[in-house]
């Protein structure tokens, strides 16, 4: 097969976010090269211990979810915990953001983080089987291609990545598909191969999957995911950060991490995530 030409998806940081957007649109998703190049050695340093400190594989999940998350593979979470590069430096960058309002406009007045998640897919891995991220919330999955977007996660590499390391299998186009049910072959895939810094942003439309790795050397990329503001996260962030480590942040930052409510604005409704019918962050900076 030929190799995808993946030039058609990238962005770079001087060119508009609705350049982004009408990439995210017509292919599923857009590469926005050198998005965090200058943050990814301070991350790498501030992760390296909890990283080899993990094992590959998680022992509690039932049988196939093992296999989704890569009997290989590590994965950790908590990198806004673990992380000051991450809460105060990447979270909330503004070419993202922009990108997020955008996708997101119409959908809901608020984005949550789905999840942050180091995915360091080790040597020998096989790939993993090809999903869309919004099976995740089946109901939304069911109606295809014309159902909102609520969930988009942008892949960041934390090293360069090649095809034979792992690079994460996508099937461009294929949040416009008619049939949602339809398998995807491998042979539709294309490799998303990486430089350290670049992120790929992608709708929880399309389907992908980490690929195997098949050299020698371990495959290190974070999940950065979104999702409205209306649905359960999948990674449980005010459960374990405390506000003292939130409150210097930005607001879009307290937002992402569920430390502020949910305000319709521009959608009719009323208030999300409230206590007594008020502004979360305002109870939090009281109860101090
Ligand atoms: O690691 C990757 O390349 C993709 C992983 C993935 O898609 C997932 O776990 O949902
Ligand atoms: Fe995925």
């Amino acid at each position: 097969m030929a190799k995808f030409d993946l030039s058609v998806l990238t962005v770079t940081l001087d060119q508009p976010v609705e350049k982004a957007y009408q990439v995210y649109c017509e292919y599923g998703g857009v590469l926005i090269k050198g998005l965090f190049t200058d943050y990814i050695d301070a991350l790498n340093n501030e992760l390296e211990p909890y990283i080899s400190a993990r094992h590959p594989g998680i022992d509690s999940l039932p049988e196939h979810m093992k296999d989704f998350a890569g009997r290989k593979t590590k994965r950790l979470t908590q990198v806004p915990l673990i992380s000051k590069t991450f809460r105060e430096s990447m979270i909330d960058h503004p070419y993202l953001m922009g990108c997020i309002d955008k996708i997101f406009e119409n959908i809901c007045d608020a984005t949550w983080m789905n999840t942050t998640q180091i995915m360091q897919v080790e040597p020998g891995e096989k790939a993993q089987f090809l999903h869309r991220d919004s099976e995740n919330y089946q109901i939304i999955r069911r109606m295809g291609k014309s159902a909102p977007e609520v969930t988009s996660n942008c892949i960041v590499a934390l090293d360069d990545i090649t095809e034979d390391m792992g690079a994460t299998r996508v099937v461009a186009g294929s949040h416009l598909w008619d049939d949602f049910d339809r398998q995807a072959a491998y042979e539709e895939t294309f490799p998303l191969e990486l430089k350290k810094g670049d992120g790929f942003l992608f709708s929880g439309k399309v389907i992908h999957g980490a690929g195997a790795n098949v050299s020698g050397k371990p495959r290190r990329a974070m999940a950065m995911a979104f999702n409205a503001g209306w649905l359960t996260p999948e990674e449980a962030f005010p459960m374990y950060m405390k506000w003292e480590m939130v409150k210097g942040l930005s607001q879009r930052a307290q937002q992402l991490l569920g430390f502020r409510s949910f305000h319709h604005t521009c959608l009719e409704g009323g208030s999300l995530w409230t206590v007594n019918f008020e502004e979360l962050a305002n109870y939090l900076e009281h109860a101090e």
